[in-house]
């Protein structure tokens, strides 16, 4: 018999006692809102939602990155799904510039939600997979007014995390802190069904995940470690390695998380006062905590990207994630060089 994401989170709740009825609850209306993103995604140009927004403020948003209509529509969605529950304080986004409160008129809980709505969206246009990704958090704080400084928190204080990937199939992968769970959404039924638990991460692996392009900007350690793949069995590794980037995040890391692999976006020299290009609260804790939940590993390059202490809401960070004793390798170049 199928298992339900209701069921799966209603069985973490009561047997497990590992949820909380409120964070059951936003969970469920993360996922509704994940497919209504998907149906959206998937008219592609038979509906109108493609293509650039043009607005006479520009088209970039606070990151200076080109926004896609999709991306304003999946910002939406999760929006206003989420803010009348009662079970949320606040949201931020990546496409917004500041918080979200949620308004006077709702109840106020004491969650508090991040997303990326639509992560990879350079691959719209041209039919590739691209996802949400989030990551949730209690408000700790007895402060009435919530703040940005309330998001503030190390990625080791989530209490679920999640992406969802509208690719040949849309796959909702979730963890509450005990393991991975991947369901697939199942069309007809118009509900995620559970169709893997206990996902784990080999712990080595012979593909890696880099953008190429960047080579002659990366730092040493990174030039080294990708080197020493490139030069194959004849080379210090020994064995042949192969290379995979679909430049959106979220399609890597579920690359990753089926099959193993390293995926890196680390500094680079192009932008050097920028720790990376990824942000640590929407893309790089989330992810580094389901790859850890699955028995991966996730690092900037010096330091475990959990125990980061952020200071900025739209803070970026280097990253460095998957198979375990790959990801320890280049943080050991790091290290010690
Ligand atoms: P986005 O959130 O604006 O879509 O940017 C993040 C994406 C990641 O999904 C992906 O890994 C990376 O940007 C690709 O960047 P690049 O085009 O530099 O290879
Ligand atoms: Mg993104």
């Amino acid at each position: 018999m199928s298992i339900s994401l209701t069921r799966y989170l209603v069985e973490e709740q009561r047997a497990k006692g590992r949820i909380p009825s409120e964070l059951r609850l936003l969970l469920e209306v993360v996922a509704r809102a994940c497919k209504s993103i998907s149906h959206a995604v998937n008219k592609g140009a038979l509906g109108s939602e493609l293509g650039d927004v043009m607005g006479s403020a520009g088209i970039e948003n606070v990151q200076g990155e080109v926004q896609k209509k999709l991306d304003i529509i999946a910002n939406d969605v999760l929006i206003e799904a989420n803010e009348w529950g009662g079970h949320l304080a606040a949201m931020a986004s990546e496409e917004m510039d500041s918080i979200h409160v949620v308004p006077n008129r709702y109840p106020q809980g004491e969650y508090l939600l991040m997303f990326d709505p639509l992560d990879g969206s350079s691959n719209i246009e041209v039919n590739v997979s691209i996802g949400t990704i989030f990551s949730v958090l209690k408000k700790v704080s007895n402060n009435a007014a919530v703040t940005e400084q309330d998001f503030l928190q190390p990625g080791t204080q989530q209490v679920a995390a999640g992406y969802c990937v509208y690719g040949p199939q849309t796959t909702l992968v979730l963890t509450v802190g005990d393991g991975v769970a991947m369901f697939t959404l199942d069309r007809e039924q118009g509900s995620f069904v559970l169709t893997q638990e206990n996902v784990k991460v080999p712990e080595d692996t012979k593909e890696f995940a880099i953008n190429m392009s960047n080579m002659r900007h990366w730092d040493a350690p990174v030039k080294r470690y990708v080197d020493e793949c490139l030069a194959g069995k004849e080379g210090p590794r020994g064995k042949d390695f192969n290379m995979r980037w679909i430049a959106s995040m979220v399609a890597d890391v579920h690359r990753i998380l089926t099959r193993g692999g390293i995926f890196m976006y680390p500094w680079d020299k192009r932008e050097p006062e920028k720790p990376g290009k990824l942000r640590l609260m929407y893309e790089a804790n989330p992810m580094s905590w389901l790859i850890e939940q699955a028995g991966g590993a996730a690092t900037n390059g010096n330091q475990r990207i959990l125990d980061l202490e952020p200071k900025q809401l739209h803070q970026r960070v280097s990253v460095i994630l998957g198979s375990k004793n790959e990801v320890e390798r280049v943080t050991k170049y790091h290290v010690t060089p």
